[in-house]
Parts: C-alpha cells; structure tokens; sequence
C-alpha cells in the first residue's frame, strides 16, 4: 500500500489519524458537492489538530491518504467500483480503481496502524432481508477489524432494530456519544437505545484503549447525532425513503447498487434537502473523531 508521507509521519510520532472512506465520494453524493465535502471533512480534520487519511485503491494499490487531486478523480471518475471484502483481491489483481466502504476502509485502515475511522452512516440489516439476506459487509467487518468507527448511525432506509440485534450477537459496542439513543443519521431520534452512553473524548479513549489492551478483537461503534439545526422532519424524510425504496422494488435494484440508488433517489424527492443534512452530519462526526483520536494517542 501507499500511505502518504504525512499520514506515516503522524503514525511513527503517535500523533492522531483519521481514516475516511472513498464510497461515499463515489457513490454516496453526487459531483461536485462530493468532493467539496470530502475535503471539507479533511480540513475540519486538521483544524482538530488531527491528519485526515482518505483511503482508496488506484490502479490495484491502496492509497492511505489521498492528494485533493485524487479526490478530485474519485469525485468526478466513470467506472471506479464500489469495492467491499470480497471485491479486494480482484481489484488488487487486475490494477483497478476502487472507492471502499466502510468495511474495506476498517481492513485498510487497520492494516495502515490507524484506529480511528470517520463516516456518514454504515451499512446494515436492509429491509427485508429475511427474504433477501441483505446484511451489509460492514457488520462482518465491525466484527472482526480493530477499528473504531464513527457514524451518525445508521439509515432508517435500513432496519435499524435488526441491524443492533447483529452487532449484538457479533459483539460489536454500540455506543451513543453524549446519547443514549441510537441516532438514525438524517435525523437524531429512532426511538431505540444503543449499549452505553459515552460522555466525552477521553472516555471513548479509554473504552477503545481497554478493548485492544485487552485483546477483544473486532471494532467498535460510536454513533454520534446529526446536530438538531441540520435534522431532517421526520416525516419528511420517511416519506422519502418509503417512495424510495418501492422504487427500488419497481426497478429492480438489487444487491450493491442498493444503498447508492436509495441515497441519490431519496436526494432528488427531498430536492436536495437529505444531501445536505448528509454533508452537516458528516462534518460533526469528523469533529468528534478527531477529538476521539487525540484523547486515544494521549493514553497510548
Ligand atoms: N452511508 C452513507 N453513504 C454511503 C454509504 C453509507 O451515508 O455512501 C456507503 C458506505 O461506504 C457503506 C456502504 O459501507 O455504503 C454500504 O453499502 P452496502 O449497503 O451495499 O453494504
Ligand atoms: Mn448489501
């Protein structure tokens, strides 16, 4: 892998990383506010005094920390292929471009030396799945990847009761920064409970740090609300995920191109409104990632 120099510099002095995926770059938003995001998200990273570290695989070789010029190309590129575990080894072996999700970001970023990861929402329990086993690849991943991962929550396009069920029989933490409820990522409230509020950085530092001292392999989630100004009305945005996933239905979509199709439909029927709220929540978590990460290089 290439890992940028400053990315390496930062992890040989023990001083904070923050991984990002290259998915929703890709195909989570659409040209050019997917690119303006991303390196907005990168600056809000620095201006925590942290190095942001955005992870992609150009021509078959995993980038750990991309140029603005590369962003750029993830941003605006035909053809760069939503690359999950299984995709890996293809991609690797035939040289080429690949945005990861989450659960290829967590493999990568682990394999880099960077604990930290900071997203939008990950995938989970689709709706459904006891007919369609749509199960994302990143419950798997959270399982078993020595990362921690940063998110609004999860979509309420996906069934967030079973998508906690999961991570519980996987034995992954689900925890609520400052919250005791699960946020359900355009807005704050879904009415369920994660496992245990965490009150601040440092105690997230503490609870990561006794988790690898202690050999507990596999990662760990904390999921942080999208500021209340920045909420989507209820309403709203279910309306827009219930026409959103019948299109679905109607259409056909089926299996990867899923989460990307139920994110662009539900933008175009919320006229732009959910991209927004996308981008705001975004930037929070990259806010609190990189205070997480800071606290974690202090008691390492
Ligand atoms: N959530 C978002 N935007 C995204 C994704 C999730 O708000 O772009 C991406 C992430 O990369 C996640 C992937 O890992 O979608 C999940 O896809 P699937 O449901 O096919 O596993
Ligand atoms: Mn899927």
């Amino acid at each position: 892998m290439k890992i940028n120099p400053e990315v390496s510099k930062a992890l040989k002095e023990n001083r904070p990383v923050v991984a990002l995926e290259s998915t929703i770059i890709s195909h989570g938003m659409p040209y050019p506010k997917n690119v303006e995001t991303a390196l907005k998200v990168e600056e809000v990273i620095r201006n925590h005094g942290a190095v942001p570290a955005t992870i992609g695989i150009i021509d078959g070789e995993p980038i750990i920390g991309m140029t603005p010029e590369e962003i750029e190309q993830f941003g605006k590129r035909k053809g760069v292929l939503k690359v999950s575990r299984r995709d890996l080894p293809v991609v690797y072996a035939k040289k080429l471009w690949g945005a990861t999700t989450v659960a290829t970001t967590m493999i990568l970023a682990n394999q880099a030396g960077i604990e930290v990861f900071v997203t939008g929402g990950i995938g989970g329990v689709h709706r459904g799945a006891q007919q369609t086993f749509d199960i994302s690849a990143d419950l798997q991943e959270l399982a078993k990847t020595n990362v921690t991962v940063v998110c609004a929550g999860a979509k309420a396009i996906l069934d967030l009761p079973l998508t906690l069920e999961y991570l519980e029989t996987m034995g992954v933490p689900v925890l609520g920064f400052k919250t005791e409820e699960l946020p359900a990522f355009y807005n704050s409230h879904s009415g369920l409970k994660v496992d245990y509020k965490v009150e601040d950085a440092l105690e997230m530092a503490k609870i990561i740090k006794a988790k690898r001292d202690n050999k507990l392999i596999g990662g760990i989630l904390l999921t942080n609300p999208i500021p209340e100004e920045y909420e989507m009305k209820k309403e709203v945005i279910d309306n827009a995920i219930a026409t959103a996933l019948k299109k679905m239905d109607e259409e056909g979509i089926k299996g990867k191109e899923c989460t990307p199709f139920l994110l662009k439909t539900i933008v175009e029927l919320t006229g732009g409104d959910s991209l927004e709220s996308n981008i705001k929540l975004v930037l929070n978590n990259a806010a609190v990632g990189s205070e997480v990460a800071k606290e974690y290089c202090k008691l390492k």
